[in-house]
């Protein structure tokens, strides 16, 4: 009954397999060891922000439990390990010389990961701008890119002698476009022309960032960027939803993608937005900065979206994702996004793996020769603990399964995939949803900060130790707790 292991596909050799997690989501103690609020620890404290008024005060506290943390990791066979390090924590007022202590911290991770034999990806910005720097103005302002290239350096410096891949920014467009645009996100403001200006200033941050680790970072070191590329579908084969689907492609994806990979701005989005601006934020030498060789290029996936022309102008948001006044989509009010074919997840997002297929391969015909990764891939389902605390969560292995399938169809249909980081390791604060969305492979109990492995991290653990998916049938005994 069980697979012939000579038969069964295998991911190629050296592929990473890891999970992925960032500082505010998991850390806690944000006012320890000299660490100020970021944007996070201010808009969570604002009433109404977050759901049930949740914060990142505590989090799953990390901070204090890291070694027990990477502990589990070991124990759990996995192979690679993607954090963020807190701007806040590094460099408090988001200028001047590092605090010791704050490096400390990330100093002993990685430490402790490298004796785990555990790969360490540090992950630059993950949404936390220190509280001052939003003072000064924040993203939409040309300054805060110089002072993101500061601190990579200080990190560089700090960690370049043992972290070998790097990511400059997570998910730029959440930071721009629901933070300066829809305001669902820190700092939470709703200023169409504060989000492009945000968006332009954050690629230029990357390519200050690249440049500033290229500098203090040995050769060997791989710099990359996780990009929330998103699979964009017309609703029916006209002419105006191609048309649709272009307009959100570009200010959605290709807003970061083109100006980082090919060095210019798409023509279209300048078009499509020059009723809100002339774009002359964009000085004549950035485009050359911003356009850095990379080592690698992360996706982030989880959804696609399917979008329609708005009769009437009039667009219709029905696909589940955070409601809010303004929308995200500047210079574009005449698109309907459309609930999406599969089964929803607990965050409403339907089950699309060929999404993540696509994703992979349109980036290795748009940048050949430009490894891959996959930053990030999970989903959050209503975990229900059994009596002994033990979560059986197969609709997560499903998921995950058919998108590591995706992803090993894409390595076969040429896609150069290097790895793969699950979001997430464990249940974790997250953003706007606070804690009532669960994403992690272990579960934790967020009154006893207790870690216990779900089913799918045990099932994960697996494919980790043995590079490969398990057949469908012995799925069921894959699940079960690791030998
Ligand atoms: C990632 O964000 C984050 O990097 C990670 O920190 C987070 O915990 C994880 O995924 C799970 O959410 O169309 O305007 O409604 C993913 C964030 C959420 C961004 C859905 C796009 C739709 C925005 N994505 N969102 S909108």
């Amino acid at each position: 009954m069980t697979a012939d292991p000579t038969t069964a596909p295998h991911f190629p050799p050296g592929f990473l397999w890891g999970t992925a997690t960032a500082a505010y989501q998991i850390e806690g103690a944000v006012r320890e060891d000299g660490r100020t609020p970021s944007i996070w620890d201010t808009f969570s404290h604002t009433p109404g922000k977050v759901d049930g008024g949740d914060t990142g005060d505590i989090a799953v506290d990390h901070y204090h439990r890291r070694s027990q943390d990477v502990a589990l990791m070991k124990e759990l066979g996995l192979g690679a390990y993607r954090f963020s390090v807190a701007w806040p924590r590094v460099q408090p007022t988001g200028r001047g010389p590092a605090v010791q202590r704050g490096l400390d911290f990330y100093r002993r991770l990685v430490d402790e990961l490298l004796d785990a034999g555990i790969t360490p990806m540090a992950t630059l910005y993950h949404w936390d701008l220190p509280q001052e720097l939003e003072a000064a103005g924040g993203w939409p302002e040309r300054e805060t890119a110089h002072r993101f290239a500061e601190f990579a350096q200080l990190v560089g410096e700090a960690l370049g002698d043992r972290v070998n891949l790097w990511a400059t920014l997570n998910e730029p467009w959440c930071s721009a476009f629901l933070g300066y645009g829809s305001g669902v996100h820190a700092p939470g403001r709703t200023d169409p022309v504060a989000a492009l200006r945000a968006a332009h200033h954050l690629n230029l941050a990357h390519g200050l960032g690249t440049q500033a680790l290229r500098g203090v970072l040995p050769s060997r070191a791989e710099i990359a960027v996780s990009l929330n590329a998103a699979v964009v579908r017309p609703l029916t084969d006209s002419d105006a939803d191609a048309d649709a689907r272009r307009r959100i492609d570009a200010l959605a994806t290709r807003v970061f993608s083109d100006p980082m990979l090919h060095g210019k701005y798409p023509a279209d989005l300048l078009a499509d937005t020059a009723s809100v601006t002339d774009w002359s934020f964009v000085h004549a030498a950035d485009l050359e900065v911003i356009r850095q060789p990379l080592d690698a290029l992360g996706i982030n996936y989880y959804t696609p979206s399917v979008v329609s022309a708005a009769a009437g102008g009039q667009a219709v948001r029905e696909d589940g994702h955070n409601a809010s006044e303004h929308s995200p989509w500047i210079g574009v009010d005449d698109v309907n996004f459309h609930r999406a074919p599969g089964d929803p997840t607990a965050m409403g997002w339907p089950v699309d793996p060929t999404g993540l297929y696509d994703l992979l391969m349109r980036f290795s015909r748009e940048a050949p020769g430009l490894p891959l990764l996959v930053t990030e891939n999970g989903a959050a389902y209503e975990d229900v603990p059994d009596a002994d605390g033990v979560v059986h969560d197969p609709e997560r292995i499903a998921y995950l399964h058919a998108h590591l399938d995706a992803t090993r169809q894409a390595i076969t249909d040429g896609a150069d995939v290097r790895g793969y980081f699950l979001w997430s390791f464990m249940d974790n604060f997250e953003w706007a949803y606070g804690y009532a969305k669960r994403f992690g492979i272990v579960r934790v109990d967020y009154d006893t900060q207790t870690r216990t492995p779900k089913s799918s991290a045990h099932w994960y653990s697996r494919v980790a130790r043995t590079n490969r998916l398990p057949e469908p049938e012995t799925e069921a005994t894959a699940a079960g707790p690791a030998g």
